[in-house]
């Protein structure tokens, strides 16, 4: 059978399509800087790309490859490019699609280094940006101006979960010839394929579902047309954010799992956001999958499940929050997210602390909003967990 024909499960585990020539079933580790030419015109035709050959790891690698291309089927793209985090990922899109002159629209709620390296190192080079609530899409028509280049989506958004409608963003870019690129890691492809809408390019920060064991720091863009992939690969090789062979051995590792783990962390969420939002102490609990949120219907429409990341607030604010995230014993206190393990954090002062105080605001990100990863631990003891915690309050 093709791997053409294959549904998602068996792609985790079959996609890719590098063979071993040994037999081993595992994509080994090609740990080399470089690799030895047939002969002089073997090296010419493997640079002139007439043959498809591998010259030297930062431009290609087949344990990196076989990654890539595994991530880049299970989104529906043309080609992945692993990256070595993903603020490789970002940094890469930024330099790759946006020069001196050009304008980016950004959800106000992202990842916080990937709105202030724009604000304030981007900026330099003379790219301007404009963040606003990407789920209320008048508010992007309305900051649409004529040098306007990129719309960067997140959705859901870190960390507030607002959700962004991506078929109707496309529409919008498509009018006024915008590229889109949507920040998927807050899903993964098992939940969300912003390719499958329209949209131009995704990434991860493979750092958190794909991987999904907390033990790997790693990025992926993947490009749905040739043309997007090849300009974006060439910027990351002369970048060189390039992943290394052991780093893309573990995170292959992750994804063959990353159906099981998140339907197990997905389930847990929905009976954790509930758990919370009857909670007498819990002023209010962001979560898809909760009919009080604000673009539930949005997330049944463009999601296969609501995910695992959740956002509350507590009655008594930042000091009910803190006393909560000191107490609460299985989720562990610390930032990233996606792994097999609870987390709990505090955005305002980690993740997003480098955000300005008027950025924040204007983004929702309170100074009471706590995030909690989901893990796949039994949901009883996260919910033990959580309600002695609440009790200390
Ligand atoms: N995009 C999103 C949505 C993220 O959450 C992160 C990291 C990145 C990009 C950057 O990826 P990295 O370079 O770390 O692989 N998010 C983190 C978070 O929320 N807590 O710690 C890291």
């Amino acid at each position: 059978m093709s791997n053409e024909k294959l549904k998602f499960n068996s792609r985790l585990i079959h996609g890719g399509g590098i063979k071993d020539d040994k037999g081993s079933p595992i994509v080994p580790i090609y740990q080399t800087s470089t690799f030895i030419f047939d002969n002089a015109d073997h090296g010419a035709q493997c640079f002139s790309g007439e043959v498809d050959g591998y010259i030297y790891t930062r431009l290609r690698n087949p344990t990196i490859r076989a990654l890539e291309n595994v991530v880049a089927e299970l989104e529906g793209g043309y080609g992945g490019i692993a990256t070595a985090s993903g603020m490789g990922a970002v940094n890469t899109i930024y330099m790759g699609l946006l020069s001196a002159g050009d304008h980016m629209i950004s959800s106000a709620a992202v990842y916080g280094p990937s709105r202030t390296i724009m604000e304030n190192q981007w900026s330099r080079f003379g790219v301007e940006s404009t963040y606003v609530n990407t789920a209320e899409l008048d508010k992007v028509r309305d900051a649409i101006k004529p040098n306007t280049k990129l719309l960067y989506i997140e959705t859901p958004a870190n960390p507030t979960i607002d959700i962004t409608d991506l078929e109707e963003a496309v529409k919008i870019a498509k009018e006024h010839n915008l590229i889109t690129v949507v920040d998927n890691t807050f899903s993964s492809p098992y939940i969300q394929r912003p390719l499958e809408l329209g949209i131009d390019v995704v990434f991860h920060s493979m750092t958190k579902f794909l991987n999904g064991h907390a033990d790997v720091v790693a990025g992926m863009i993947i490009a749905r047309e040739k043309e997007m992939f090849e300009k974006l690969h060439n910027m990351m090789k002369n970048l060189g954010c390039n992943m290394d062979p052991h780093q893309a051995f573990l995170v292959h590792r992750g994804v063959k799992t990353l159906s099981i783990r998140q339907e197990r962390a997905n389930q847990n969420a929905i009976k954790v956001a509930e758990y919370l939002e009857q909670h007498p102490k819990v002023r209010w609990v962001r979560f898809p999958g909760l009919s009080s949120h604000p673009q539930h219907e949005i997330a049944k429409k463009q999601m296969d499940s609501y995910g695992s990341m959740i956002s509350f607030e507590l009655e008594g604010g930042y000091n009910a929050g803190k006393i909560l995230m000191n107490n609460v014993k299985i989720a562990l206190l610390a930032v990233s997210l996606g792994g097999v393990e609870s987390l709990i954090q505090h955005p305002a002062s980690m993740t997003h602390s480098k955000v300005s105080p008027e950025g924040k605001l204007k983004a929702g990100i309170t100074d009471g909003l706590v995030r909690y990863s989901v893990g796949i631990e039994d949901v009883d003891d996260l919910i033990n967990d959580l309600e002695q915690g609440l009790a200390q309050i």
